[in-house]
């Protein structure tokens, strides 16, 4: 097993910038030479987790294949940064024993409801609000808050730069990047 393989976890709200962060850290890892690859909802959920919907349920089984898939990539030598909301603790413990506890690096990607609902990047927060969307994490959905991350990026108090140096400090410190 390649000892730069591992699995970065990004874990936070709708709108926390997970997606943000996680395309900044992909661009500045091929930099130092690695072989990453991004696994989020837009990839995941419109193929192989097409059949997933986001009752509770349906959200474990994502993050157990996600967490299946990330394995495989990381058996391959392949560094993964895992986008998604996992909003439950439960889950994502489920999902640190499926990669191994050394693998597996939770980044709390922090921004209150009330920062995420004002970005509303997306018009989610609008239509779960009006009742449009069910089942909408923030809303109509609990989101657990990670008890002991790894990393505790907080996005709203600080910038994408700053979060992203936080990270980088990490990955050079304890994953020899
Ligand atoms: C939360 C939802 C929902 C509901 C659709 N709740 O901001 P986005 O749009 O681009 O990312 C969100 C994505 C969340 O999928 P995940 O696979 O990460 O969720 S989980 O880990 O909880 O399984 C959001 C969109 O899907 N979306 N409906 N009801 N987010």
């Amino acid at each position: 097993n390649n000892n730069r393989s591992f699995t970065l976890w990004l874990t936070g709200l709708s709108g926390s910038g997970k997606s943000t962060l996680a395309t900044e850290t992909e661009a500045w890892l091929h930099g130092q030479n690695a072989r990453v690859y991004i696994l989020d909802g837009d990839n995941t959920r419109l193929g192989i987790n097409k059949d997933l919907s986001f009752s509770d349920e349906d959200r474990a089984e994502n993050i157990r294949r996600v967490a299946e898939m990330c394995r495989l990539f990381n058996d391959a030598g392949i560094i993964v940064i895992a986008s998604f909301i996992s909003p439950f603790e439960q889950d994502r413990a489920i999902a640190e024993k499926l990669i191994g506890d050394e693998s597996f690096v939770e980044v709390y990607i922090d921004a209150s409801i009330d920062t995420c609902q004002k970005r509303d990047t997306k018009g989610l927060y609008k239509l779960a609000l009006a009742g449009k969307i069910k089942n909408f994490t923030g809303i109509s959905s609990p989101y657990e808050t990670p008890a002991n991350p790894d990393v505790h990026l907080n996005t709203e108090s600080q910038t994408v730069g700053a979060c992203l140096d936080v990270l980088k400090k990490y990955l050079i410190t304890n994953k020899n990047i």
